[in-house]
């Protein structure tokens, strides 16, 4: 009985320590992801919890292959549905632009949106057969031409916003993603590193430093996704997308979205 005032004790003085780490925070620079517990921890998640490094990778490999695969038709009708926009049930939210689309509007026409492969397909040289190249995790809806413009580029941070950009910009080598998404994106990239370890017929799929990785495969700059996943943590629509994956299409998780702090036991 008499533990119960500690505890409460701790709890204040834990809360106050977060708001003086927020308040002295360099504005610049995002703290790293906090060690977060999900409601999978001692489940799907339990031959995983306590390890780092490549042991952590090793067995989240394990986990997360364990999955439903979807053809790159099926596609269209799952993105109308993790990606739908909670404010209209009638559209879809574009991942680099941030605008609400019809879901009706799929397609290959100016003003459709279709399905961009954010690890892009020619980096490894995926297809759109079943496997990598049909994973939900990472293929999200995007304006025709805003995927056009993103092609295979890496991602890194700098360029010239663009029709329908969102805020998202792009140059010559790399492609930046608006704000409220780059931690998506940084976590979808390292989800289909480990993933795909070559295991399995399909290429060893990894981040690395650069850009102008082209058809190998690999995907830069992990110094930056570092920084994005960092400095976006996840929200209830990611939360909701991985929530959905996993009950309703191919029955795994990403792990970075349930647990952002991996990233750094990693990497
Ligand atoms: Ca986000
Ligand atoms: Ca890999």
């Amino acid at each position: 009985m008499s533990a119960t005032p500690l505890r409460r004790w701790r709890t204040v003085a834990l809360t106050t320590a977060t708001v003086l780490v927020a308040l002295t925070a360099p504005t610049l620079t995002a703290a790293p992801a906090l060690a977060t517990t999900t409601a999978y921890d001692t489940t799907y998640y339990k031959n995983a919890v306590g390890k780092s490094g490549t042991s952590l990778k090793s067995a989240l490999h394990t986990i997360i292959s364990s999955q439903s695969k979807l053809s790159y038709a099926q596609l269209w009708d799952a993105l109308k549905v993790t990606d739908q926009d909670p404010n209209n049930s009638n559209n879809v939210v574009l991942l680099y632009s941030g605008i609400s689309r019809s879901k009706s509007l799929n397609g290959g026409n100016v003003g459709d949106w279709n399905r961009e492969h954010v690890w892009a397909i020619s980096h490894g040289n995926l297809t759109t057969s079943t496997g990598p190249g049909t994973d939900l995790h990472h293929i999200r809806p995007e304006d025709v031409q805003v995927n056009s413009t993103r092609s295979n580029k890496d991602f890194d941070e700098g360029g010239s916003t663009f029709t329908n950009s969102g805020g998202s910009r792009t140059d010559s080598d790399s492609f930046e993603p608006r704000d409220a998404v780059k931690g998506d994106v940084a976590r979808m990239i390292l989800y289909m590193a480990v993933r795909y370890e070559g295991g399995d017929g399909f290429a060893d799929l990894e981040p690395d430093e650069k850009v102008n990785n082209g058809s190998t495969p690999y995907i830069g700059k992990l110094s930056v996704l570092k920084r994005w996943n960092d400095e976006d943590p996840p929200d209830a629509f990611e939360e909701r997308r991985n929530q959905v994956i996993y009950d309703s299409y191919q029955h795994n998780r990403n792990p970075f979205v349930d647990h952002p702090e991996w990233v750094d036991a990693i990497w």
